[in-house]
């Protein structure tokens, strides 16, 4: 099976490099899509170097770099893949067995159910993500740990029906937000997670958090 990667960067030349690295050493049958919306650095260059297709556009954060690649896959298989290396590709095959072996049509990988390398969390992150994926589990009754994990992974005609609107962070909650609702057979997994602070270029603010609350209610309440 093909596995298509969606990675979205800005301004990631310091790790872009060893993420497609570790793709590439996978082994597997992969097409790789890295999305560039106005890097200030070599990002793009270095992802062309490396061979990856180069999608190139306005900025806009992390939502529009995934739908625009969602419109590029030619694989069987979509992974969200960070290009920051907070998420190692080498966790990859695990992440997407249960699609392969066909009986998932998602696949989370969760920071939060332990058993994995983990770096102790931003402490305010953490429960701003509790509480959302609580809020998650409550209003689409499930038991998802860890919503706003970047590690994401699909059957490509699932995420090409999932029909995405958000232009930012709040495409994690639209994308799980939809899933849910859409009653498909999700599954979560632990990995790794190598998390970065802001100073070494987090982007993702309480802005945020307060967005994902507004798409999860409003998926949950839209018809
Ligand atoms: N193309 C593009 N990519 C972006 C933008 N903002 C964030 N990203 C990418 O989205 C991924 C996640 O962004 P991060 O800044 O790592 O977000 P975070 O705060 O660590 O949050 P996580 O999603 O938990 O990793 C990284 O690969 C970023 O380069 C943007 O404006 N444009
Ligand atoms: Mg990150």
């Amino acid at each position: 099976m093909r596995v298509s990667f969606l990675i979205p960067a800005y301004n990631e030349e310091a790790t872009i490099g060893e993420v497609l690295e570790r793709v590439d050493a996978l082994g597997l049958d992969t097409q790789v899509i890295v999305v560039d919306d106005g890097s200030h650095d070599r990002t793009a260059e270095i992802a062309e170097a490396h061979g990856a297709t180069v999608i190139r556009q306005a900025n806009s954060g992390k939502g529009a770099p995934i739908r625009a690649a969602s419109a590029a896959i030619g694989g069987h298989i979509a992974v969200i893949q960070d290009a920051d290396m907070e998420y190692d590709p080498a966790e990859v095959p695990e992440l997407i067995e249960p699609i392969v072996r066909g009986v998932a049509d998602v696949v989370f990988g969760s920071r939060l159910r332990g058993g994995k390398p983990q770096r102790a969390h931003l402490f305010w992150h953490l429960v701003g993500n509790r509480f959302l994926s609580l809020l998650t589990s409550v209003l689409y009754n499930t038991t998802l740990s860890d919503m706003e994990t970047g590690y994401k992974a699909f059957r490509v005609e699932v995420l090409r029906s999932l029909d995405l609107r958000e232009d930012r962070f709040g495409i994690e909650p639209e994308i799980t937000a939809k899933i849910c609702k859409r009653r498909l057979r999700i599954y979560e997994l632990p990995i790794s997670y190598f998390g970065r602070t802001f100073d070494e270029g987090k982007k993702i603010t309480w802005r945020d958090g307060f967005r994902a609350i507004w798409v999860l209610l409003r998926v949950r309440f839209s018809r």
